[in-house]
Protein backbone atom coordinates (compact mmCIF):
# COMPACT_ATOMS: atom_id res chain seq x y z
CA UNK A 1 0.00 0.00 0.00
CA UNK A 2 3.27 2.17 0.78
CA UNK A 3 4.39 1.71 -2.30
CA UNK A 4 1.00 2.23 -4.54
CA UNK A 5 0.66 5.75 -2.40
CA UNK A 6 4.53 6.88 -3.07
CA UNK A 7 3.71 5.97 -6.90
CA UNK A 8 0.61 7.69 -6.97
CA UNK A 9 2.42 11.02 -4.78
CA UNK A 10 5.17 11.13 -7.67
CA UNK A 11 2.39 10.54 -10.38
CA UNK A 12 0.93 13.93 -9.50
CA UNK A 13 4.32 15.81 -9.08
CA UNK A 14 4.82 14.44 -12.58
CA UNK A 15 1.91 15.72 -13.95
CA UNK A 16 2.23 18.99 -12.60
CA UNK A 17 5.39 19.69 -13.78
CA UNK A 18 4.21 19.03 -17.66
CA UNK A 19 0.76 20.94 -16.97
CA UNK A 20 2.48 23.78 -16.28
CA UNK A 21 4.05 24.00 -19.73
CA UNK A 22 0.78 23.12 -21.33
CA UNK A 23 2.09 21.09 -23.34
CA UNK A 24 -0.12 18.39 -22.53
CA UNK A 25 2.78 15.34 -21.97
CA UNK A 26 3.32 13.04 -18.89
CA UNK A 27 6.54 13.61 -17.96
CA UNK A 28 8.96 10.64 -17.77
CA UNK A 29 11.96 12.57 -15.41
CA UNK A 30 14.86 9.71 -14.77
CA UNK A 31 18.13 10.68 -14.01
CA UNK A 32 20.87 11.72 -16.53
CA UNK A 33 22.58 8.97 -19.24
CA UNK A 34 24.97 7.66 -17.37
CA UNK A 35 28.09 7.81 -20.33
CA UNK A 36 28.68 10.75 -22.26
CA UNK A 37 29.58 10.28 -25.81
CA UNK A 38 32.73 11.82 -27.10
CA UNK A 39 32.40 15.56 -27.88
CA UNK A 40 34.20 16.07 -31.42
CA UNK A 41 36.64 19.16 -31.97
CA UNK A 42 34.76 22.40 -32.43
CA UNK A 43 33.43 23.08 -36.00
CA UNK A 44 34.70 26.52 -37.27
CA UNK A 45 32.17 28.78 -36.62
CA UNK A 46 31.96 31.72 -38.77
CA UNK A 47 29.23 34.82 -38.03
CA UNK A 48 28.53 37.30 -40.63
CA UNK A 49 26.00 39.68 -40.35
CA UNK A 50 22.94 40.25 -42.25
CA UNK A 51 21.74 42.42 -44.44
CA UNK A 52 25.32 43.75 -43.82
CA UNK A 53 25.25 46.49 -40.95
CA UNK A 54 21.02 46.59 -40.83
CA UNK A 55 20.68 45.15 -37.77
CA UNK A 56 24.07 43.95 -36.25
CA UNK A 57 22.95 40.41 -35.04
CA UNK A 58 25.45 37.92 -35.98
CA UNK A 59 24.40 35.08 -38.01
CA UNK A 60 26.06 31.78 -38.08
CA UNK A 61 26.82 29.49 -40.66
CA UNK A 62 25.58 25.78 -40.34
CA UNK A 63 27.25 23.83 -43.03
CA UNK A 64 25.28 21.40 -45.06
CA UNK A 65 25.60 17.56 -43.88
CA UNK A 66 23.86 15.42 -42.10
CA UNK A 67 22.75 15.43 -38.79
CA UNK A 68 21.26 13.51 -35.81
CA UNK A 69 17.82 14.40 -35.21
CA UNK A 70 15.13 13.12 -32.30
CA UNK A 71 16.02 11.41 -29.24
CA UNK A 72 18.47 8.28 -28.66
CA UNK A 73 16.60 5.94 -26.48
CA UNK A 74 17.56 2.65 -24.82
CA UNK A 75 16.56 0.69 -27.45
CA UNK A 76 18.24 2.31 -30.53
CA UNK A 77 21.21 1.21 -29.25
CA UNK A 78 19.96 -2.44 -28.66
CA UNK A 79 19.95 -2.87 -32.45
CA UNK A 80 23.43 -4.51 -33.66
CA UNK A 81 23.88 -2.28 -36.57
CA UNK A 82 23.08 0.81 -35.42
CA UNK A 83 25.96 -0.08 -32.68
CA UNK A 84 28.30 -0.24 -35.59
CA UNK A 85 27.22 3.22 -37.40
CA UNK A 86 27.73 5.15 -33.70
CA UNK A 87 31.30 3.31 -33.61
CA UNK A 88 32.22 4.81 -37.50
CA UNK A 89 30.53 7.77 -36.39
CA UNK A 90 33.39 8.14 -33.36
CA UNK A 91 29.74 8.16 -30.94
CA UNK A 92 29.89 6.38 -27.66
CA UNK A 93 26.96 3.59 -28.89
CA UNK A 94 26.85 2.91 -24.70
CA UNK A 95 25.11 6.50 -24.39
CA UNK A 96 20.75 6.97 -24.30
CA UNK A 97 18.79 9.59 -23.26
CA UNK A 98 16.75 8.28 -20.61
CA UNK A 99 14.16 10.91 -20.81
CA UNK A 100 12.93 10.23 -24.37
CA UNK A 101 9.48 11.36 -25.67
CA UNK A 102 6.90 9.84 -27.54
CA UNK A 103 7.25 12.52 -30.23
CA UNK A 104 10.86 12.58 -30.37
CA UNK A 105 11.16 9.37 -31.77
CA UNK A 106 12.83 8.04 -33.92
CA UNK A 107 16.42 8.92 -33.77
CA UNK A 108 17.47 9.92 -37.18
CA UNK A 109 19.28 11.02 -39.97
CA UNK A 110 18.64 14.02 -41.44
CA UNK A 111 20.46 16.05 -44.34
CA UNK A 112 20.18 20.39 -44.40
CA UNK A 113 21.43 22.49 -47.14
CA UNK A 114 23.27 24.90 -45.52
CA UNK A 115 21.56 27.76 -43.94
CA UNK A 116 22.71 30.53 -41.45
CA UNK A 117 20.50 31.16 -37.77
CA UNK A 118 21.03 34.45 -35.53
CA UNK A 119 23.60 33.69 -32.40
CA UNK A 120 21.08 35.22 -29.91
CA UNK A 121 17.34 35.30 -29.58
CA UNK A 122 15.65 38.51 -31.06
CA UNK A 123 15.81 41.29 -28.18
CA UNK A 124 13.43 43.69 -27.46
CA UNK A 125 15.53 46.59 -28.91
CA UNK A 126 15.46 44.76 -32.56
CA UNK A 127 12.00 43.90 -32.19
CA UNK A 128 11.15 47.41 -31.47
CA UNK A 129 12.67 48.77 -34.09
CA UNK A 130 10.47 47.07 -36.61
CA UNK A 131 7.13 47.60 -34.18
CA UNK A 132 8.56 51.84 -34.61
CA UNK A 133 8.99 51.03 -38.40
CA UNK A 134 5.23 49.88 -38.43
CA UNK A 135 5.70 46.38 -39.49
CA UNK A 136 5.45 44.39 -36.61
CA UNK A 137 2.59 44.33 -34.03
CA UNK A 138 3.24 45.49 -30.65
CA UNK A 139 3.55 42.13 -28.04
CA UNK A 140 1.48 41.60 -25.12
CA UNK A 141 1.76 43.22 -22.10
CA UNK A 142 0.28 40.93 -19.34
CA UNK A 143 2.26 38.84 -16.79
CA UNK A 144 6.06 38.69 -17.22
CA UNK A 145 6.02 40.53 -20.55
CA UNK A 146 8.96 42.36 -21.09
CA UNK A 147 7.62 45.45 -23.40
CA UNK A 148 7.43 48.59 -21.70
CA UNK A 149 9.58 47.88 -19.07
CA UNK A 150 13.02 49.59 -18.41
CA UNK A 151 15.85 48.34 -18.98
CA UNK A 152 15.25 45.19 -20.58
CA UNK A 153 16.38 46.36 -24.24
CA UNK A 154 19.01 43.39 -24.44
CA UNK A 155 16.53 40.69 -23.17
CA UNK A 156 14.75 38.63 -25.82
CA UNK A 157 11.56 39.88 -26.75
CA UNK A 158 8.78 37.54 -25.47
CA UNK A 159 5.07 37.51 -25.64
CA UNK A 160 5.14 37.54 -29.25
CA UNK A 161 2.98 35.55 -31.25
CA UNK A 162 4.13 33.01 -34.57
CA UNK A 163 2.67 35.45 -36.88
CA UNK A 164 4.90 38.28 -34.84
CA UNK A 165 7.73 36.48 -35.29
CA UNK A 166 7.35 35.39 -38.58
CA UNK A 167 6.74 39.56 -39.50
CA UNK A 168 10.17 40.19 -37.63
CA UNK A 169 11.99 38.04 -39.31
CA UNK A 170 10.18 38.93 -42.82
CA UNK A 171 11.13 42.21 -42.07
CA UNK A 172 15.26 41.75 -41.78
CA UNK A 173 15.35 39.56 -44.77
CA UNK A 174 15.15 36.23 -42.87
CA UNK A 175 12.60 33.68 -42.03
CA UNK A 176 11.65 31.41 -38.74
CA UNK A 177 14.15 28.06 -38.71
CA UNK A 178 12.34 24.72 -39.50
CA UNK A 179 12.22 23.21 -36.79
CA UNK A 180 15.26 20.62 -38.09
CA UNK A 181 17.15 23.93 -38.54
CA UNK A 182 16.77 24.61 -35.00
CA UNK A 183 17.51 21.42 -33.75
CA UNK A 184 21.12 20.73 -36.05
CA UNK A 185 22.12 24.35 -34.69
CA UNK A 186 21.23 23.43 -30.54
CA UNK A 187 23.00 19.95 -30.71
CA UNK A 188 25.68 19.51 -33.49
CA UNK A 189 25.98 17.05 -35.45
CA UNK A 190 26.83 13.66 -32.95
CA UNK A 191 23.01 14.07 -31.15
CA UNK A 192 23.97 16.36 -27.97
CA UNK A 193 21.26 16.44 -25.14
CA UNK A 194 21.94 19.55 -24.33
CA UNK A 195 23.63 22.36 -26.51
CA UNK A 196 26.84 21.60 -24.04
CA UNK A 197 26.77 18.04 -24.08
CA UNK A 198 25.38 15.45 -22.23
CA UNK A 199 24.54 16.32 -18.60
CA UNK A 200 22.42 18.99 -17.18
CA UNK A 201 23.79 21.96 -15.93
CA UNK A 202 22.04 24.54 -14.13
CA UNK A 203 24.92 27.66 -14.91
CA UNK A 204 24.25 27.03 -18.76
CA UNK A 205 21.70 28.53 -19.45
CA UNK A 206 17.81 30.61 -17.96
CA UNK A 207 16.10 28.11 -16.49
CA UNK A 208 13.56 28.09 -13.12
CA UNK A 209 16.01 28.99 -10.38
CA UNK A 210 13.75 30.98 -8.13
CA UNK A 211 10.85 30.24 -5.42
CA UNK A 212 9.55 33.53 -5.21
CA UNK A 213 6.50 32.63 -7.38
CA UNK A 214 6.26 28.77 -6.92
CA UNK A 215 8.09 26.55 -5.55
CA UNK A 216 9.40 24.52 -8.21
CA UNK A 217 12.81 24.65 -9.30
CA UNK A 218 15.18 22.79 -12.02
CA UNK A 219 17.59 20.18 -10.36
CA UNK A 220 20.79 22.77 -9.04
CA UNK A 221 18.73 25.79 -8.01
CA UNK A 222 17.77 27.59 -6.04
CA UNK A 223 19.85 30.94 -7.52
CA UNK A 224 21.69 28.99 -10.21
CA UNK A 225 21.38 31.07 -13.00
CA UNK A 226 20.48 34.42 -11.20
CA UNK A 227 17.49 35.39 -13.14
CA UNK A 228 13.79 34.69 -11.69
CA UNK A 229 12.26 35.76 -15.28
CA UNK A 230 14.60 36.61 -18.94
CA UNK A 231 18.37 37.07 -18.46
CA UNK A 232 19.63 38.58 -21.11
CA UNK A 233 20.61 37.24 -24.39
CA UNK A 234 24.13 35.44 -25.29
CA UNK A 235 24.61 35.78 -21.10
CA UNK A 236 25.76 31.90 -20.68
CA UNK A 237 28.88 31.50 -23.26
CA UNK A 238 29.06 28.23 -21.50
CA UNK A 239 25.47 27.07 -22.66
CA UNK A 240 26.83 27.72 -26.01
CA UNK A 241 25.81 25.39 -28.82
CA UNK A 242 28.74 23.18 -31.18
CA UNK A 243 28.24 26.19 -33.43
CA UNK A 244 28.42 28.94 -31.01
CA UNK A 245 24.83 29.54 -30.48
CA UNK A 246 23.61 31.07 -27.68
CA UNK A 247 20.67 30.24 -25.45
CA UNK A 248 19.48 27.39 -27.41
CA UNK A 249 17.94 25.83 -23.86
CA UNK A 250 16.24 28.21 -21.72
CA UNK A 251 15.70 31.52 -21.56
CA UNK A 252 12.98 31.80 -23.98
CA UNK A 253 11.58 28.82 -25.83
CA UNK A 254 11.60 29.60 -29.56
CA UNK A 255 8.82 29.59 -32.33
CA UNK A 256 9.96 27.79 -35.53
CA UNK A 257 8.02 27.84 -38.70
CA UNK A 258 6.70 24.14 -38.70
CA UNK A 259 3.37 23.13 -37.86
CA UNK A 260 3.35 20.59 -35.06
CA UNK A 261 2.55 16.82 -35.29
CA UNK A 262 3.18 14.46 -33.10
CA UNK A 263 4.00 11.66 -35.81
CA UNK A 264 6.50 14.32 -37.98
CA UNK A 265 9.74 12.95 -36.59
CA UNK A 266 8.25 9.28 -37.73
CA UNK A 267 6.56 10.18 -41.22
CA UNK A 268 9.16 12.98 -41.88
CA UNK A 269 11.99 13.44 -45.23
CA UNK A 270 15.82 12.71 -44.69
CA UNK A 271 16.41 15.76 -46.73
CA UNK A 272 15.46 19.35 -45.65
CA UNK A 273 12.15 18.88 -44.01
CA UNK A 274 9.82 21.47 -43.38
CA UNK A 275 7.31 19.53 -40.84
CA UNK A 276 3.69 18.25 -41.47
CA UNK A 277 1.56 19.89 -44.43
CA UNK A 278 -0.91 21.35 -42.15
CA UNK A 279 -1.78 21.23 -38.36
CA UNK A 280 -3.42 23.67 -35.55
CA UNK A 281 -0.52 24.39 -33.63
CA UNK A 282 2.90 25.36 -34.22
CA UNK A 283 6.30 24.30 -32.51
CA UNK A 284 7.98 25.87 -29.64
CA UNK A 285 11.65 24.44 -28.92
CA UNK A 286 14.39 25.18 -26.60
CA UNK A 287 12.85 25.40 -23.00
CA UNK A 288 12.70 28.84 -20.95
CA UNK A 289 13.16 30.87 -17.74
CA UNK A 290 9.92 29.11 -16.76
CA UNK A 291 10.72 25.46 -17.42
CA UNK A 292 11.62 23.41 -14.34
CA UNK A 293 12.43 20.40 -15.17
CA UNK A 294 15.54 18.69 -17.45
CA UNK A 295 13.30 17.15 -19.89
CA UNK A 296 12.03 20.27 -21.41
CA UNK A 297 15.45 21.69 -21.95
CA UNK A 298 16.46 19.20 -23.57
CA UNK A 299 17.68 19.95 -27.95
CA UNK A 300 15.16 16.90 -29.17
CA UNK A 301 12.32 18.19 -26.92
CA UNK A 302 9.33 19.82 -28.96
CA UNK A 303 7.00 21.88 -27.51
CA UNK A 304 3.73 23.50 -29.49
CA UNK A 305 1.33 26.27 -28.61
CA UNK A 306 -1.54 28.10 -30.43
CA UNK A 307 -0.21 30.33 -32.69
CA UNK A 308 -1.80 33.27 -31.59
CA UNK A 309 -0.97 32.93 -27.65
CA UNK A 310 1.68 35.35 -26.61
CA UNK A 311 3.40 33.53 -23.93
CA UNK A 312 5.73 34.95 -21.54
CA UNK A 313 8.24 32.44 -21.76
CA UNK A 314 7.80 32.24 -25.84
CA UNK A 315 10.45 34.35 -28.10
CA UNK A 316 12.15 33.46 -31.34
CA UNK A 317 15.51 33.68 -33.55
CA UNK A 318 15.55 34.02 -36.99
CA UNK A 319 17.52 31.87 -39.60
CA UNK A 320 17.74 32.28 -43.70
CA UNK A 321 18.92 29.93 -46.41
CA UNK A 322 22.87 30.02 -47.23
CA UNK A 323 22.76 30.75 -50.77
CA1 LIG B 1 10.10 28.42 -9.57
CA1 LIG C 1 16.36 31.61 -14.01
CA1 LIG D 1 16.04 29.86 -25.99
Amino acid sequence: MKIITASYLVLLLLLSFSARELFGQTAVIKGNPRVAPPVNAAPKIEETVYPPGATGVPLILIPAGEFMMGCKGAGFNQNRNNQQQDRRDNLDPGYADRQCQEDENPYHRVWLDAYYIDKFEVTLDHYARCARAGKCPEPGKVGYCNWGQPGKGDHPVNCVDWNQAGAYCEWTGKRLPTEAEWEKAARGTEGRIYPWGNEFDCHRGNFDDEKDRDPELIPGGPDCDGYKTTAPVGRFSAGASPYGVMDMAGNVWEWVSDWYGDNYYRDTTSRNPSGPAGGTVRSLRGGGWYSNATFLLRTSRRGWADPNYQGDHYGFRCARDAR
